[in-house]
Order: C-alpha cells, then sequence, then structure tokens
C-alpha cells in the first residue's frame, strides 16, 4: 500500500475517532509514516488522555487486511479488483437502472457506526434526497435514537455528555463507562473527590459497579418499574422541585396518577430490587438533588419498552431539578452552521420512507428509517421492494438482529455496495465493496455540544487509490446527473467552508486552534427565559404529541417481553452486547495484540445455573432462542458477578454471531429497537 503523509516528519494535532468520543490526539509522523499517537494536552474532552483504542488506529490504517482497489463479484462468488472509475460507472448504471425500472425509492442508503454523526452522516442523507429516495438507514435503528427520543420526548433535547464531576449524585442505568466512555472516569473522579455518591443499576456486575455505593441488580428490561418507583416517592414526600414543575411542566397530574401503584412492594416485585434499596436511592436522590447526574447506556435501549423506561428517568431528573445545569440535562445551544441535509428544500413523505408508517415518531423526529422492515423489503415482504443499498461503514452482518434473515435479505438485492477499511461479513455478501477512507484520510468538523465548542480534525494521509467519502458520494451523483446541483463542491475543504459560514468561525481559524474554539460559552438554565424545544415549550411530563400518534401519552411501565411470555422453552434471559474494552462492535478482532486479550467468545453464566445443567467452564454450548441458535464456549462466573438466570454475550463477534439469536420482529413502538437484550432463550449440552 502507497501511503503518503502530510509531511514528512513532525506532530498533526487532531481528533481520534476510534469511537465517537473524539479525543484530542497527536499524530507523530517519522519519514513519512505515521510512527505514534499521544494525547494532545489541553483538550477539555480527554485533558490528556487516550485508551488502548486510540493508538491502535495506527495498527488500523496500515493493516494488511485493507481493502485499497474497488472489488467485483463474480459470478462463481469470487471478488475480482477493478479501477475506480470502473466501479464507479457500473454502480451508477445500475442504480439509474433500478432508478427507471422501480423508482427512486427502490435504492437505499445505510450508515453505519464507523462514520459517527454530522458531516459524513449527512453526505449520506443527502445522497440519497437528491437520488429522490427517502430511504435513509444507519445503526441508529439499534442506537441512540430510543435515548434521544426517551430524552427529548420530555425535555425536547437529549445531551449524551453531562459534566459529572459537578454532581453530588450519579446514577448509571445500564451503562459501562471504564469501557465505553473512558472519559467519565476522570470526572467520577473528581465527583467521588468531593464526596459524590454513585449508584449503578445492572444485572451484570460491570467494572463501574464495583466502585459503587449502592448496585443493585435488576431482571433485565425492568428499569422503567424502578424510575417510576422513585418519581412516586418524590411525588408522595413532597420532595421535587416546586418551581421549576409548577412553571415549567405539563402532564404533572397524569404521571403522580400513574405512579401510585409503584409502591417499592410492586417495584421489588417487577425488578427484583428489595424494597429497602428502592427507598434508599429514593432518600439520596432527595438529599442530593438537584446536583445530580442520571445517565442511561444501551442497557435500557435495546428492550421493546425502552423509550418509555428512559422517559421515566428523564422526568425523574426534571422532577429532581436537574434540569439545565451542568451536570444534569444540560441543554447545549447549537452553532450556527449550514446543514448538508435535504429534508426541508425535499421533503419525501409521499415516497413512503421504509418503517414511517410503523415507526412515525422515528421517522418525524428523526428523519430516518427503519433497518429492520428494510430487511423485509429486501425480502419483497413489504408495500415495496428495496433492490439496492449502500452501506458506508457499517456491519449489519454482524449487527443487525436476526443474522440468518439480514444475510437472506442482502443476498437477495440486485445491487448491494459496501464502502469499508476491511472484507466485513457484511462486504462479502456485497456485489462491489468499495475501499473506505479512514478517520486518518480524511478532514471533518466536530461539535463537542457538551463544551459548546467546535474542533476540526485534520487528514493525516492518503493511500494510493483511497477516497474520502465525500468524493464517493460526489462522483455519483455527478454520474447520476444531480451532482451540479447537490455536490457542487470539489473537496471536503470547500463543503466545509459552506456549512461553516453562518458560524463567523473561519477554517484557518480551526486550524489554528487545534485545541478547538468555544462557539457560544455555557450558560444555564435557560428554560426560565425561553420555551423548551418540545411541543409545548414545557418539560412534558406527558406527551400530547405522542397521543396523536395513539401512543402512551405517559411513559407507561411495560414489564419486558421475557416477563410477559414466560416459556419453559426458554427459561434464562440473554442480555447481549456488554462492551469488551479493546473490541468496539465488530471492529479490532483482526488487531493481533488486542485479540490476545479478548481470545474467544463467551457465554457469561451464574456458576448455581451452571451448576444445575452440569456445564463446565469452557465447555461448548448452544443457545437457543425463538430466532436461532449459537454454539459458543461457557464462561462460568463469579456468584455476585450476574444475576441468576440471566446470561451475556458479547454482540461484535464475526465467528461467533449472537444476533443470530436476537429478534428483529419485537420492537419498540416509538423508536423501533429491536429486543437485542432481555431475549428469552435455553441452554442446550452439545
Ligand atoms: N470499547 C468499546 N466502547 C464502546 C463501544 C464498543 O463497542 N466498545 N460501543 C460504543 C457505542 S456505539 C455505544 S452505543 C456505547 C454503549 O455504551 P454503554 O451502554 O455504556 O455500554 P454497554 O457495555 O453496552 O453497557 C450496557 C450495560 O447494560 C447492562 N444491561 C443489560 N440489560 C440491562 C437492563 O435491563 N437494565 C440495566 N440497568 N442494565 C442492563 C449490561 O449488563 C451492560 O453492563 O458504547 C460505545 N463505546
Ligand atoms: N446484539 C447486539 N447487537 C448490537 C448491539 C448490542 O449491544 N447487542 N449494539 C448496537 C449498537 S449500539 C450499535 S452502534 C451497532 C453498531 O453497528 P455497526 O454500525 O454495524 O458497527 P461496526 O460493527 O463497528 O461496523 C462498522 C464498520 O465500519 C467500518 N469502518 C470503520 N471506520 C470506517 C471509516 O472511517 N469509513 C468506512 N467506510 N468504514 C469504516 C469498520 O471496518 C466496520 O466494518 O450495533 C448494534 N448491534
Ligand atoms: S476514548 Fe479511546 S477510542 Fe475513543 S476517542 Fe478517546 S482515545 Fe479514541
Ligand atoms: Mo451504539
Amino acid at each position: 500500500m502507497e501511503v503518503k503523509t502530510v509531511k514528512p516528519d513532525g506532530v498533526v494535532q487532531t481528533l481520534c475517532r476510534m469511537c465517537d468520543t473524539r479525543c484530542a490526539i497527536n499524530v507523530h509522523l517519522k519519514d513519512g509514516v505515521i510512527a505514534d499517537i499521544t494525547p494532545f494536552e489541553g483538550h477539555p474532552v480527554n485533558q490528556g488522555k487516550i485508551c488502548p483504542r486510540g493508538s491502535a488506529a495506527i495498527d488500523q490504517f496500515y493493516h494488511i487486511d485493507r481493502i485499497t482497489k474497488p472489488l467485483k463479484k463474480q459470478a462463481d462468488g469470487t471478488f475480482i479488483e477493478i479501477s475506480r472509475k470502473q466501479a464507479l460507472d457500473e454502480i451508477a448504471a445500475k442504480i439509474d437502472e433500478l432508478r427507471q425500472s422501480h423508482g427512486a425509492r427502490s435504492i437505499g442508503v445505510w450508515k453505519g457506526e464507523g462514520m459517527g454523526f454530522h458531516q459524513q452522516e449527512e453526505y449520506i442523507r443527502r445522497f440519497a434526497h437528491a437520488l429522490g429516495s427517502p430511504n435513509y438507514f444507519s445503526n441508529d435503528s439499534a442506537c441512540y435514537n430510543s435515548r434521544f427520543l426517551g430524552y427529548s420526548l420530555v425535555t425536547g433535547f437529549w445531551n449524551s455528555f453531562p459534566e459529572f464531576s459537578d454532581a453530588d449524585l450519579i446514577l448509571l442505568f445500564g451503562t459501562n463507562p471504564p469501557i465505553c466512555h473512558p472519559p467519565f472516569m476522570r470526572e467520577f473522579a473528581d465527583a467521588r473527590r468531593r464526596g459524590a455518591k454513585l449508584i449503578v443499576i445492572d444485572p451484570r456486575l460491570n467494572p463501574i459497579a464495583c466502585y459503587a455505593d449502592i448496585f443493585a441488580q435488576p431482571y433485565p428490561g425492568t428499569d422503567g418499574a424502578l424510575g417510576w418507583g422513585l418519581i412516586r416517592y418524590l411525588i408522595e414526600t413532597k420532595s421535587y422541585d416546586f418551581e421549576l414543575v409548577e412553571r415549567h411542566s405539563i402532564g404533572l397530574e397524569k404521571m403522580a396518577r400513574y405512579a401510585e401503584r409503584f409502591t417499592p412492594e410492586y417495584v421489588e416485585e417487577q425488578s427484583g430490587i428489595y424494597r429497602d434499596v428502592v427507598i434508599e436511592i429514593a432518600e439520596m436522590i432527595v438529599k442530593y438533588r438537584p446536583r445530580m447526574s442520571i445517565f442511561p447506556g444501551t442497557g435500557l435501549e435495546h428492550y421493546e419498552n425502552g423509550v418509555n423506561n428512559v422517559r421515566t428517568l428523564a422526568s425523574l431528573s426534571c422532577l429532581a431539578g436537574a434540569l439545565d445545569i451542568s451536570c444534569g440535562l444540560f441543554w447545549p445551544e447549537e452553532m450556527a452552521r449550514r446543514k448538508l441535509t435535504l429534508h426541508d428544500e425535499l421533503p419525501l413523505l409521499d415516497q413512503k420512507p421504509i418503517g414511517a408508517d410503523k415507526f412515525p415518531v422515528l421517522y418525524d423526529r428523526r428523519k430516518e428509517c427503519h433497518t429492520m422492515t428494510a430487511i423485509d423489503a429486501m425480502l419483497g415482504n413489504s408495500d415495496y421492494a428495496l433492490k439496492g443499498l449502500i452501506i458506508s461503514a457499517a456491519n449489519p452482518a454482524v449487527t443487525n438482529p436476526n443474522t440468518r434473515k439480514v444475510q437472506k435479505a442482502l443476498l437477495n438485492l440486485d445491487l448491494l455496495v459496501v464502502n469499508d477499511l476491511f472484507l466485513t461479513k457484511t462486504a462479502q455478501l456485497a456485489h462491489y465493496v468499495l475501499p473506505g477512507a479512514s478517520f486518518l484520510e480524511r478532514s471533518e468538523i466536530h461539535i463537542h455540544p457538551k463544551h459548546q465548542m467546535v474542533t476540526l480534525s485534520q487528514k493525516i494521509a492518503e493511500i494510493e487509490g483511497v477516497k474520502d467519502d465525500y468524493q464517493l458520494w460526489r462522483d455519483l451523483a455527478h454520474r447520476l446527473g444531480f451532482g451540479e446541483k447537490y455536490f457542487p463542491w470539489a473537496t471536503e475543504e470547500e463543503v466545509m467552508q459552506w456549512t461553516l459560514e453562518p458560524s463567523g468561525i473561519s477554517l484557518e481559524a480551526l486550524r489554528k486552534h487545534p485545541e478547538g474554539l468555544v462557539y457560544k460559552p455555557l450558560r444555564y438554565k435557560k428554560y426560565k427565559t425561553r420555551p423548551l424545544p418540545t411541543p409545548s415549550g414545557k418539560i412534558e411530563f406527558a406527551s400530547p404529541y405522542l397521543k396523536k400518534f395513539g401512543l402512551s401519552e405517559i411513559p407507561e411501565y411495560i414489564p419486558p417481553y421475557h416477563m410477559r411470555h414466560k416459556s419453559k422453552d426458554f427459561p434464562f434471559v440473554l442480555t447481549t452486547g456488554a462492551r469488551k474494552s479493546l473490541f468496539y462492535h465488530s471492529r479490532h478482532q483482526n488487531i493481533a495484540r488486542f485479540r490476545t486479550v479478548h481470545p474467544t467468545a463467551e457465554v457469561e453464566i451464574h456458576p448455581e445455573d451452571a451448576a444445575d445443567l452440569g456445564i463446565k467452564d469452557n465447555e461448548v454450548v448452544r443457545i437457543v432462542s425463538e430466532i436461532g441458535s449459537l454454539e459458543i464456549p461457557a464462561k462460568i462466573v463469579g456468584r455476585s458477578e450476574l444475576r441468576k438466570e440471566v446470561l451475556e454475550i458479547y454482540h461484535g463477534w464475526e465467528e461467533w454471531r449472537v444476533n443470530f439469536v436476537t429478534h428483529d420482529d419485537i420492537n419498540d413502538p416509538i423508536c423501533g429497537f429491536p429486543l437485542l437484550k432481555g431475549v428469552p432463550v435455553r441452554i442446550e449440552r452439545i
């Protein structure tokens, strides 16, 4: 592989994008080689620290398996290398053919976690809309949208990064910060040094739970019951923030009436958390409010009652007065900028975005379609068929639920293009694979809402034959006849100049300030002087907006699927996807030094369950659900590490794909999220 670095020697300050935290890094160049990555002091996000995945960007960049030439599938299933021109000509011709014969909406685009949000996502959305298709899909059919909607339905916004250092009480629900959000740890430490208390709610003893003042293990999918129990306590004991609630909310009475049934006894019955513990948590909230942070992770999202469970937590924060303060639900102000999306300019609702009928709130609030419904559309089980798909930076053959169905659907397409760094399980199913550029090969604007800061990440190097994603969408758009109009900018640099213009911040200024620029100083309690961005302008404990869609106005607690459908055939509950420190979903398994740390997949099992079934450590067992099965070695964990009858399997393994057993067909009615956790299963000995 031919690599050209932006300069032969020296240091370039930029942002890491091995995850969405975007830590500031120094990339060290030596003799035209990316030699090292170290933390860049002076950026508020990571304060001079990086995690081991940060420096692994070098391993990823130079990886021997990187795709550097477009690949085309032959009749015998093998790939041959072709030129970029041939690949783009043929792909554009096929898109045009599908557009002529089935309409533009028969073609979809799918963005993955490898791209993140903002700029890269906007190119993809823009391309689809300019083509005339409303069918934009993403990994956010199983990530982020549930929490975003859960919070924004109550307050109108969600800021996923509270300033934990300012909190006196931190409550973590189903999240694993030491592994998933390393910079949170410094903030927790700062808060703890001042005497802040930490409460962790998780069926599994995750690493952060070891440091908690209270660690409680609920039955999977029952956090809503606990949330309601805490709401009830604050209302019954009249310990909530009267002024905030009185002046700035709607729906308190409805909420109070519904909360009545959530006595500590009922919460214990639902969640398995002892009533005394429920009361103790409630008393701590009363004692420490409003300086508290409540943070939910995917442990709440991946259930069919996820959004409402998140809404109870958002409501709880508001009752406690933790609204628009640094450690609570801080309401970030946006930077003035031009957006690349075309939703207002070219509304395409009449083109029936896939999933918008089943999950209207998802489309209405996020302008995004539903990947699981798309899989049905690829199989012809829908209003109209999806015939062509371009996937960039996603690996749904590993990460989307019901793998067998996903594979069948992707193989059923007339055109599947995958843009990736590696020949992943998904890429292997494609007609064309395009060599994707990693984050070190592009420059982009990044906004850190928590600090109201904007930073420009820098291009570090170019690999011969590999173009950035902007070039991909632009080159396709020009071949399809809408390039002049919608992709007129020759380079990513020109795009950024255009989007930045209203901000008054120039690219030159950003280049001069690799530590980022504050676009607006932080201000708090803004709701006192202007309406919140909800339809009523107030906190919505009850949502008339949801009622309009026939959905429950208040965040009713519905016991999870595994409790509603108890079955002797499936006596265990499987949670999936508890992150591994060195893997990122399906990424980094190909980094040898990381693989030695996580050599093999395992299903975690409680020692009593293992003893009951006669299962030994490392014994390969079969996990069976209504959807499918998977063979995997068992790991017997410590007694308190997992709730009895709960199993856990990581979701990113390419060789042991847990999504063979997860449900695509049981979905949250608001955001459409699938049942990735709380899956009823049985264990069979082989
Ligand atoms: N190293 C690493 N970091 C990552 C990622 C990665 O793959 N690897 N992925 C990134 C992405 S895209 C995301 S979305 C975030 C996810 O970030 P987190 O949500 O913080 O991460 P998880 O490890 O999924 O933690 C979920 C936790 O929820 C628990 N859980 C499961 N069911 C329930 C339940 O019903 N109730 C409660 N209270 N807890 C439950 C699990 O046991 C687990 O400990 O991480 C990001 N960071
Ligand atoms: N069972 C179960 N399933 C889950 C989850 C779970 O907890 N349990 N978690 C869900 C969550 S939260 C998420 S976010 C999704 C993630 O699902 P995906 O978006 O499918 O995530 P990855 O598997 O990381 O795939 C990202 C791909 O992008 C490629 N890539 C990385 N960087 C770049 C780049 O710069 N350019 C290009 N073109 N490609 C790049 C990588 O090689 C990789 O193949 O998985 C979801 N699936
Ligand atoms: S947490 Fe690690 S992987 Fe994520 S941005 Fe920071 S250094 Fe990179
Ligand atoms: Mo995610």
